[in-house]
């Protein structure tokens, strides 16, 4: 991903790069003059142009617009800023098809810019599903989506709607009309609300009359939009109402993150390790536990410090996550004791992955300074069979834990005596 600011003033260019660079990362190329611009679009491949209009000033009126001409002959999306802005020229910027137009001189029109520029970027892994019976609202909200970076869908009718979410799982949001001839938007919001909360998949509600907006608000749209609408309005409420997902999305990850490990944590564990075990019982899907523990973990601290133990701590759980596939859950559930929740694998073939993971993780040499590394074992308690309840899967876990401490540590333990029989 690169983006290029056309832009003389290296003030206000060193400010957007630097505000820009501090919320995504990307590559920035800052352009001084027409020239400049020119030589960088013919090398590179641009996301995303900010473009000053008063490059060159010799221009007939200030305002550059071969410059912008150029660039959107380029199929470059392009944010326009201008340090001023006559009324004729305001015009002619209304006529091209750029993506917004900010005055540069306000510190908030900047800051506007940056997040513009951030909400752009993420656009482009979104893809929003179009639903309603007009041909010209369907084609217009499309173009205003796409001049948002936004993919889109178009279908007329609820119907459609519902197959097209089948097929396509990366749908990130839906905007629906609510008078169709068949279903009505309301009956099809209702439909997905069945399946996807609010948070899960978006939904804004578009139509001419209030009386539909309070129906639309009051079943789980996440906005709505008057018809008629101005094209700003419409893609601004659409970035906002992805935007407010993306942050209940981190606050989330957040709560549901170890912040020493960035694994999982205990809360999380017990939570979603209970779902699966409800979901397991019903489909008769065999998954284990693991308990891991450090060993003599007292004795790295004691040597080396608090904060070779926190690394050692992160170590394994960067092992461990590297080692489990997606539907696994690696959590960190006390201060040198791991969980693993391993989906659909049988006794044998749990025993034996732990076990080229305990050696895995016995060979691996942990970088403290320049000149040294230390090593750690794990000790591993398996529980393999579906008990009671899910508590008492961990508590089975963690007696054959204690097992495995008991007999010498760095070694795997099962929770069945099946060991021998699992090695064969
Ligand atoms: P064993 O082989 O029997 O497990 O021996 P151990 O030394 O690992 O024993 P124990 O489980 O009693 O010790 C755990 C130690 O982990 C005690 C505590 O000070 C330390 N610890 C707990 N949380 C953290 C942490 O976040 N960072 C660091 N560095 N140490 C921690
Ligand atoms: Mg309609
Ligand atoms: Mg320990
Ligand atoms: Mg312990």
């Amino acid at each position: 991903m690169r983006i290029l600011i056309v832009e003389e003033n290296q003030i206000i260019a060193k400010i957007l790069s630097t505000k820009i660079l501090g919320l995504v990362s990307t590559d920035i190329d800052v352009a001084k003059s027409f020239k400049e611009a020119k030589e960088y679009i013919e090398k590179n491949s641009y996301t995303l142009t900010i473009c000053d209009l008063q490059t060159d000033e010799d221009s007939e009126h200030g305002v550059n617009f071969d410059l912008l001409d150029f660039i959107l002959s380029k199929n470059i999306p392009t944010i326009s800023i201008s340090s001023h802005i006559q009324e004729n020229d305001e015009r002619e910027i209304d006529k091209r098809n750029i993506i917004d137009f900010a005055i540069k001189t306000r510190s908030e029109s900047i800051d506007y810019i940056v997040q513009l520029t951030k909400r752009l970027i993420k656009n482009r892994y979104h893809k929003v599903l179009i639903v309603d019976d007009s041909i010209i609202y369907r084609k217009e909200i499309s173009r205003v989506l796409k001049k948002q970076l936004l993919d889109n869908i178009t279908v007329s009718n609820a119907k459609d709607a519902i197959s097209i979410l089948k097929e396509h799982d990366d749908i990130t949001m839906i905007i629906t009309d609510y008078e169709m001839p068949e279903d009505s938007g309301l009956d099809f919001l209702l439909a997905i609300r069945k399946r996807y909360s609010k948070y899960q998949l978006p939904v804004i509600g578009i139509s001419s009359e209030k009386e539909n907006a309070i129906l639309f608000l009051k079943h789980g749209v996440n906005d709505f939009v008057r018809k008629p609408f101005f094209k700003e309005e419409l893609s601004t409420r659409v970035n906002n109402t992805l935007d407010s997902i993306e942050n209940i999305k981190k606050l989330n990850e957040f709560a549901n993150t170890d912040f020493l490990s960035g694994v999982k944590n205990r809360k999380y564990f017990y939570q979603e390790g209970q779902k699966i075990y409800k979901k397991c019982q019903l489909s008769q899907e065999s998954f284990v536990i693991a308990t891991l523990d450090i060993d003599f973990f007292k004795k790295i601290n004691d040597n080396y410090g608090h904060d070779v133990g926190d690394l050692v701590i992160k170590e394994l759980a960067t092992i461990l996550k590297n080692n489990v596939k997606g539907q696994d859950i690696v959590a960190r559930v006390g201060g040198e004791e791991f969980c693993v929740l391993l989906r659909d694998i049988e006794a044998k073939h749990a025993f034996n992955f732990f076990n080229n993971l305990r050696e895995k993780i016995a060979n691996t040499k942990v970088k403290i300074d320049d000149n040294s590394t230390i090593s750690f074992s794990v000790s591993i308690g398996l529980a393999t069979k579906i008990y009671k309840s899910f508590k008492e899967m961990i508590k089975q876990s963690d007696l054959a834990l204690y097992s495995s401490k008991n007999n010498g540590r760095n070694m795997v333990s099962m929770d069945i005596d099946t060991k021998q029989e699992a090695l064969l």
